[in-house]
């Protein structure tokens, strides 16, 4: 465990450190500590679910792997297993739930789901003081099995999926309204071809018209706030994907609807970070689905890379604050579930503190002004200021381990909770 006093002195040399470049860091952490990150509920059971069938993840285009053992099997542990993550990581922060984590008592069709199935999650929310947001869940069902869900040709199973886009809807709203802050509520699909296919433009036909369908209602924004994910290829997509990027953000432009950027779904060489100050000129508000890809969308757990950190300094450098939801989605079943959420978070907070300790106003001013070696020499020196001595004081000041202090508590929950889970 970390001295709190050696922690204090540190920080007091980083602040006045920070201070000779004209840097406030109790202003910093302010701003931190208002910033929610969304933890997605599906981290904890490989985008398992509870619907109690056998489908896991079929036809779902998405995949977890690794077998560590002690995944929540119930929602009840799900939630236990949250509040333990959520007590290791500084601040308030959301919840982020898909429509299959549902607890009906017997069989509810996924177009038949309503707000009384989520409840238990939304009474949880409010006891732990988090907000909401939610998801569709269009894959790991019979009906997707096809690999077509709101693009299917065929009518039946098309509007299976509208009907729920539309259930989720006001799922959303209603955990919006309960929990006094919009939901954002998120629309993926697996839509696409293993192989080349002929007909590129029905399908997306279909899917913007299953879209209209779903987005005809209109609903209160301070409830709800509906958003569109789109993917580059997925397994048993690789050729083609209907809910493509252009796809969706000209539907989103269009329909004014929020776009998600999922960092895992471009090409390997293409980066969120470029993109957020461009569809922010054209869209109100974005949601981020930060997840890190390895070689591919494999979703590992987010680190402190340099794209995260090229993420959170556009957030702070473009204002955007406001205006970008951000989202987390990796599932690492190979590690300890909790310890996942807690890296994932922790980091994605770390890299949202780094960007706010940055002299942004000098730096444009030396930008602007042409002088390149001084943006190029003072970006690098920046990077081996002391942060984390103002990250670790956070961290106390929040009440939650500074340092690797948390690991210790996550391996004693192992012990006592995650290893007798059979
Ligand atoms: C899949 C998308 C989607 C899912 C979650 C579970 O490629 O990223 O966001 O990961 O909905
Ligand atoms: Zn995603």
């Amino acid at each position: 465990m970390a001295d709190t006093r050696n922690i204090e002195k540190a920080y007091e040399q980083a602040r006045q450190r920070y201070a000779e470049l004209g840097v406030d860091t109790e202003t910093a952490m302010e701003r931190l500590s208002s910033t929610a990150i969304s933890l997605h509920c599906w981290q904890g059971d490989d985008v398992g679910g509870f619907e109690k069938t056998e489908e896991g993840l079929s036809g779902g285009g998405i995949m977890a792997t690794g077998a560590y053992p002690g995944k929540a099997r119930t929602a009840d542990e799900l939630r236990m297993d949250l509040e333990k993550a959520l007590s290791l990581i500084p601040g308030k922060h959301r919840l982020n739930l898909h429509a299959m984590y549902a607890e009906t008592k017997g069989k509810v069709e996924r177009n038949e789901l309503s707000a009384e199935h989520f409840a238990a999650w939304i009474d949880w929310a409010k006891a732990n003081g988090l907000g909401m947001d939610f998801n569709g869940t269009f894959f790991s069902h019979p009906k997707a099995e096809s690999g077509f869900t709101l693009s299917s040709a065929d009518e039946g199973t098309r509007r299976f999926w509208v009907e729920h886009g539309s259930v989720c809807r006001k799922i959303g709203s209603a955990m919006g309204k309960e929990l006094g802050t919009p939901c954002v509520t998120n629309l993926w699909i697996p839509d696409g071809y293993k192989d080349i296919p002929v007909d590129r433009k029905g399908p997306r036909e279909r899917l913007r018209k299953s879209l209209d369908e779903i987005f005809a209602e209109s609903m209160d924004k301070t409830c709800l706030l509906d958003s569109v994910e789109s993917k580059l290829f997925g397994i048993g997509s690789e050729s083609y994907v209907v809910g493509s990027h252009e796809f969706y953000l000209g539907y989103a432009i269009e329909n004014k609807t929020l776009l998600c950027l999922d960092t895992g779904h471009f090409h390997p060489t293409e980066v969120v970070s470029d993109k957020i100050s461009s569809v922010l000129m054209f869209l109100d508000e974005i949601l981020l689905h930060v997840s890190r890809g390895v070689r591919w969308d494999s979703d590992h757990v987010v680190i402190l890379s340099d794209e995260l950190r090229a993420i959170a300094e556009e957030l702070i450098r473009g204002d955007y604050l406001q205006r970008v939801h951000i989202g987390l989605d990796f599932f690492d079943a190979s590690i300890n579930r909790v310890a996942a959420w807690v890296i994932g978070t922790r980091c994605m907070l770390k890299a949202l503190l780094i960007a706010l300790l940055e002299p942004t106003e000098k730096l444009r001013e030396i930008e602007i002004n042409g002088d390149y070696t001084g943006r190029l020499a003072i970006l690098e020196e920046l990077k081996t200021l002391p942060f984390g001595a103002v990250w670790d004081y956070y961290c106390i000041k929040k009440e939650v381990p500074a340092g690797q202090a948390w690991l210790d508590e996550v391996k004693a929950y192992d012990k006592d909770v995650l290893s007798k889970r059979r």
